[in-house]
């Protein structure tokens, strides 16, 4: 629009100057006429006589126009220098409790004990077997047979176990029967407190046994023998079959520290 009017501004102005020109021109070429002939134009002249006027002034600029439309998307740039690492961060806070681990290997054996501690600790143990056949009754069975007996604590000759150390004794016996019924009990300072019978047969060899925990003071005596009649005695023994009695201190009562061994 504005290209319009500056070129037809233009063309104003140009035709303009070239009429002035020609003005000039004319009245360079014609003589002067005499002031005393100068009047005033009659406006009742016929239209011959009419000449064109000057152009008048360029009109003010107009309004400026809308903005046009948006233009169409450009294209991506170039992918830019990557920034200098941020400063470190504080540390963050601290984590829960994790779950409970697997169960852990077994550990190594420990150190030996103390061979002195060992060496007080009191001991009491016998196993003893029999010779030959036993028929007497109501004595104490004499067990001639020594297995062990290291600490003396069964007398050999007499046939019982003597306690030396107060606490919970075991004691087991395994017999041989032959040739007839048996009974045999084991008695506590002369009181039964444990009864075996067998029942033999003909042509056969039986086995009788017995076995017990006893508490005892020190001095107590422990002893097998055969109750009620001579008949009644068949534990037997031989180069093959053998009949035993055994005990042993299970725990001592108390410490036994300085007691004899
Ligand atoms: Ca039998």
């Amino acid at each position: 629009m504005n290209l319009l009017w500056t070129l037809v501004l233009s063309l104003l102005l140009a035709g303009q100057l070239g009429f002035t020109l020609e003005v000039e021109e004319k009245k360079a070429a014609e003589p002067e006429e005499p002031v005393a002939h100068a009047s005033k134009p009659d406006d009742r002249q016929a239209c011959h006589m009419w000449m064109g006027g000057v152009p008048g002034t360029p009109g003010h600029s107009g309004l400026p126009g809308r903005d046009g439309r948006d233009g169409k998307e450009g294209l991506n740039g170039e992918k830019g220098i990557p920034g200098e690492p941020g400063a470190k961060g504080e540390p963050g806070d601290k984590g829960g409790d994790g779950p409970q681990g697997p169960r852990g290997f077994p550990g190594n054996p420990g150190l030996k004990g103390d061979q002195v501690e060992s060496a007080l600790a009191p001991r009491s143990a016998f196993s003893v077997g029999l010779t030959s056949r036993v028929s007497a009754a109501n004595v104490p069975i004499c067990f001639d047979k020594l297995f062990y007996n290291e600490q003396r604590h069964y007398d050999d000759a007499g046939g019982k176990f003597l306690c030396a150390f107060p606490g919970v004794y075991f004691f087991t016996y395994h017999l041989t029967i032959y040739p007839r019924d048996t009974r045999v009990s084991l008695y506590r300072n002369d009181k039964a407190v444990m009864f075996t019978f067998d029942q033999f047969q003909e042509n056969n060899l039986d086995q009788a046994s017995g076995s017990i925990i006893l508490r005892l003071e020190a001095g107590d005596k422990v002893w097998l023998q055969v109750y009620g009649e001579e008949k009644h005695g068949g534990i037997y023994a031989d180069n093959t079959n053998d009949s035993t009695f055994s005990g042993f201190l299970l725990y001592p009562d108390a410490p036994a520290t300085g007691q004899r061994r």
